[in-house]
């Protein structure tokens, strides 16, 4: 028994030195999360999109669905860029991430307050509205991309 207690004392030491095991397996776990959710994010973000655009029939239900997704999903993949994260598989996520966290944390911020307002403008049903909020989000979507995603994905 007491045999025992040094190894699980390292493996539960390990577990956490190792942010990343916190919730995911391992890097590539997380990596395919944010990439997965930001994906889901963008299909419904796009829908409103082709609304506030013209290029699909305004209807405020649709609209409404698709921004309470956005709003259900849009914390997701920013709980998946813990430390160690930025290698395990292909990604578009720049070094600035982790190096210049507190300006990352700004722009999460940043988007998740237009998200909100989206969302309350969507619920309102007036087109305008969402016109507005639509742009509005994603220009806060944009700045980030510009400042926090490389143009190409990584090799690993
Ligand atoms: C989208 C989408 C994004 C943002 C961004 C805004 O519809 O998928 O990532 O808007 O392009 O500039």
């Amino acid at each position: 028994m007491n045999r025992l207690l040094p190894p699980l004392a390292l493996i539960a030491g390990l577990a956490c030195a190792i942010p990343a095991s916190a919730q995911f397996q391992k890097s590539e776990d997380a990596i395919k999360y944010r990439q997965g959710a930001f994906r889901v994010m963008a299909e419904h973000f796009g829908r409103i999109g082709a609304m506030a655009n013209g290029r699909v029939p305004f209807d405020a239900k649709v609209a409404q669905e698709a921004a309470a997704l956005v709003v259900a999903l849009h914390k997701l993949p920013f709980s998946a860029f813990a430390e160690g994260t930025d290698k395990g598989a292909p990604q578009r996520a720049r070094p600035e991430v982790w190096k210049d966290g507190a300006k990352f944390k700004a722009a999460i911020e940043r988007m998740m307050s237009e998200v909100a307002k989206l969302d309350a403008a969507a619920k309102g049903g007036s087109l305008d509205a969402v016109k507005s909020a639509f742009g509005a989000t994603g220009g806060a979507c944009k700045a980030c991309h510009d400042d926090f995603r490389a143009r190409d994905y990584s090799s690993n």
